[in-house]
């Protein structure tokens, strides 16, 4: 797999970018909020554009791509836009048969389960996706200053969907796989890590501003099998990440116990679900890194919490706001992706009442 390039031309000069700025680690003019899954069905316009246009046709559509990830960025006012993409879309890209299934998630056809699947994984031809480079392309030209973030799956939950064929709750033939043949699953998650590191070179070769790492299920792991299955190929990304010279946001559900190792394989800015509070997550990171830098976090409102009124809401975003004061810097954030019933003005008064506090 071709390095990333260092600093790409396309890359705006966004220096005082509150997003960049914080996670960087320096005083941001006001506290950075974006939200996970911020383009998607709670916004009505979002659900407009979409009808009878299915997922993956939408993210290989670069005017659809751009639009959507437009739209938050204008409803809300956000610090950031995330391209509007999915974890699957370089699989796809390569040919591997799947879907995105309304109401389900990525299925795959012929889930890899041995030797045999993994050799048989096909190639990423770069130019597959090209799209997406088009869709990065008209963002950053038309974002002004609003730092536009890529992403990409990690290579463990993308195994968990290549090797299940779909969302699963307990991961067991993944960790079947894991445990049973560590040849096979290094094997896989190697492969795997060639694809996401071309996704994200794609990205950031047309100029995205940040990275984030979805690495959504690695918390159904105890520390030890992350560090032993997982964090080799992960590191492996995200260091290969580094010459480019953005920030790059490390994201798990569930990871408080695996925070400092997902820290440790190469991130400058750590997500934190809704289950520790950001204060505890920085202990444990600085405890674990005493002369690593001061921690950048991201998170950590449960998207469930945007449901019990704003008087909770408020009291939630003042207290998260005050613990994220721990950090070095802040990414106001929920702790996983809005959920698609979540009330949009909810989430614009949100962004107001966090810009408000510092
Ligand atoms: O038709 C639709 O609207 C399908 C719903 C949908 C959407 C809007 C899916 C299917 N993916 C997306 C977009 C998407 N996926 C984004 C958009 C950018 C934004 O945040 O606004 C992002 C970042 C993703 C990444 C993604 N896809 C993750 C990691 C983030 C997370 O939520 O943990 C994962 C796990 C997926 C898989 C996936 N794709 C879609 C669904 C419903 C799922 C989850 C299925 C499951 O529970 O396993």
């Amino acid at each position: 797999v071709t390095a990333v390039s260092p600093a790409s031309p396309l890359r705006r000069d966004l220096t005082n970018a509150p997003l960049l700025a914080a996670a960087r680690g320096q005083a941001p003019q006001h506290t950075p909020v974006w939200f996970m899954r911020q383009a998607g069905r709670s916004l009505p316009e979002y659900r407009k554009l979409r009808e009878g246009v299915p997922m993956l046709t939408a993210c290989f559509t670069p005017d659809m791509v751009a639009e959507v990830t437009l739209q938050p960025v204008r409803r809300h006012g956000v610090d950031g836009a995330i391209l509007f993409s999915d974890i699957v879309v370089p699989l796809k890209a390569a040919g591997i048969d799947l879907d995105i299934v309304p109401g389900t998630g990525p299925v795959v056809a012929d889930p890899v389960r041995d030797e045999d699947g993994v050799n048989a994984l096909p190639e990423l031809d770069p130019a597959s996706l090209d799209p997406v480079a088009e869709a990065v392309g008209i963002l950053v030209r038309e974002l002004g200053d609003v730092p536009l973030i890529g992403f990409a799956g990690a290579p463990f939950t993308l195994a968990s969907y290549l090797i299940e064929g779909g969302p699963s709750r307990h991961h067991e033939r993944t960790k079947a796989l894991m445990k049973a043949r560590p040849d096979v699953w290094h094997a896989l998650l190697g492969r795997i890590a060639d694809y996401t590191l071309t996704f994200l070179r794609i990205q950031l070769d047309a100029g995205v501003d940040a990275v984030q790492l979805f690495d959504s299920w690695a918390g159904a792991l105890s520390e030890r099998d992350y560090r032993e299955f997982v964090f080799p190929h992960s590191q492996r990304v995200l260091t290969g990440l580094a010459p480019a010279g953005v920030p790059r946001i490390h994201f798990g559900v569930g990871t408080a116990e695996l925070l400092p190792a997902m820290r440790e394989a190469g991130a400058d800015v750590v997500g934190v679900d809704w289950r520790l509070p950001l204060d505890e997550a920085v202990r444990r990171l600085e405890a674990a890194a005493p002369d690593a830098p001061r921690p950048v976090v991201q998170g950590n409102l449960d998207p469930a919490v945007l449901f019990a009124g704003w008087d909770v809401v408020e009291r939630e975003v003042r207290r998260i706001v005050a613990e994220g004061e721990a950090a070095a810097g802040h990414v106001f954030n929920l702790g996983h992706g809005v959920m698609p019933e979540t009330d949009p003005n909810v989430l614009t008064r949100v962004v107001e009442l966090v810009h408000s506090i510092r």
